[in-house]
């Protein structure tokens, strides 16, 4: 499926797919064995210009469109998700949090440093005991003279044992999601630990971290936004968080198809091509439908983006069929390729792990249908 891109976007996804194949698609399962993507290769990413991609010119980035951002996440989805998180996270979640809410010094600081892929950032909203209940979050900031003093516990932080800076909301006021504020706490500030968390279904090539924060002194410079902001910044960025995990998930039913078409037409079963079995064309006929569809709705979202129009309801609609589709296609994918799909010479158990994760994070396909049903009905089912 094509709609219309101009010259740059397609040049874009053409070069990012040609680097992707040759540089990421031969080692992925090497790295989800070994539980850690090579980093040598974050260099590499940052010179195509991932790390950069809605970052403007003048911080270092490439300073595109959101509608070619999408085709990153896409094609990065398609090749490795565990390298679309790392993006996703450091030039998504983090970058677009300092380039929307940051003063010119916190952008001169940490945005070029961010695109050039010299700093990795991470996001540090979820704890222990608040997931889906962000605005209820118990970290917590005290003012200290010219200081604040943060103390509290993060859970599920994507490049959280690799980022340079954090992204930490953390509570000023008890006054629920009004009391939250955000903070740049670069990691080896004194009282800040994170401990990587193993044993992962999927996503094993990127680093999942706990983080721990023990009288973290930060000067009140390091304060995104104003006192009372940090729940907004992190709704608002989330909500751009929620097209890039979509995207990632158009990318990862365009590679469930792929490879169940390729795997289908030449294994021969019976004296046939597996593709000539009617059941066999309906699992992939529905990954087809699935990835057309949810590219769609990404694409919508990035058009919104890019006219300055509310995207926040389309996102979690593109969230939410995108993430359920990509579990859909990657259980069809084994189906396809049958007792091969359930071992790792072929890449279909690989792309079932990742996309487990795809309707948790970044709001659980649950959140994202309170979301949807709050829109449509203007009744808040959250309380
Ligand atoms: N953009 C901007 N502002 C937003 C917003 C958004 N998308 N969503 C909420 N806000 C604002 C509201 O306007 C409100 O502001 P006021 O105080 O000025 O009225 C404030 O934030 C509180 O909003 P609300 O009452 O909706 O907050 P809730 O605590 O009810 O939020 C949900 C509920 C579930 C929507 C929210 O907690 C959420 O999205 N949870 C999922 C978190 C998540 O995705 N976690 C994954 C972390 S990253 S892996």
């Amino acid at each position: 499926m094509d709609l219309t891109l101009t010259e740059e976007q397609q040049a874009f996804r053409d070069l990012a797919r040609d680097f992707l194949e040759r540089e990421a698609v031969p080692h992925r399962t090497q790295w989800d064995r070994d539980e850690q993507v090579d980093l040598a290769i974050i260099p590499k990413m940052a010179e195509i210009g991932f790390f950069g991609l809605t970052i403007p010119e003048e911080y270092g980035g490439l300073g595109g469109d959101y509608l070619t951002y999408v085709l990153g996440m896409e094609e990065l989805g398609r090749a490795d998700s565990a390298l679309r998180g790392i993006v996703s996270v450091s030039n998504g979640l983090f970058g677009k949090s300092v380039l929307g809410f940051g003063t010119e010094e916190q952008k001169q600081e940490w945005l070029p440093q961010v695109a050039a892929g010299t700093a990795l950032g991470c996001f540090g909203l979820t704890e222990p005991d608040t997931g889906s209940d962000a605005g209820n979050l118990t970290s917590r900031a005290r003012r200290d003279g010219d200081d604040y003093v943060i103390n509290g516990q993060k859970l599920f932080i994507t490049n959280g044992t690799w980022a340079k800076v954090a992204l930490v909301f953390a509570r000023t006021s008890d006054d629920g999601p009004r009391g939250v504020t955000a903070f740049l706490v670069p990691t080896d500030t004194p009282g800040f630990e994170a401990r990587e968390v193993k044993g992962k279904l999927g996503l094993r090539g990127q680093a999942t971290a706990e983080l721990f924060l023990s009288d973290v002194r930060v000067p009140a410079s390091a304060r995104l936004g104003e006192e009372g902001q940090g729940f907004k910044i992190a709704m608002t960025t989330l909500d751009k968080g929620r097209v890039s995990v979509a995207a990632g998930c158009v990318g990862l039913v365009q590679a469930c198809l792929e490879s169940s078409v390729s795997y289908a037409t030449s294994r021969t079963q019976f004296g046939r091509p597996l593709a000539s079995f009617q059941l066999v064309q309906e699992l992939i006929s529905d990954m087809s439908v699935d990835a057309d569809a949810a590219r769609l709705l990404v694409w919508r979202c990035a058009d919104l983006i890019d006219r300055g129009e509310p995207f926040g309801t389309a996102a979690s609609k593109a969230k939410l069929f995108a993430s359920e589709a990509a579990v859909r296609a990657a259980n069809n994918a084994i189906q396809v390729y049958g007792g091969a799909g359930y071992v790792d010479e072929y890449p279909a158990e690989k792309y079932l792990r990742d996309a487990r994760v795809m309707t948790l994070y970044e709001g659980t396909s649950q959140i994202q249908k309170l979301l949807i049903g709050r829109a449509e009905t203007g009744v808040n089912a959250f309380v």
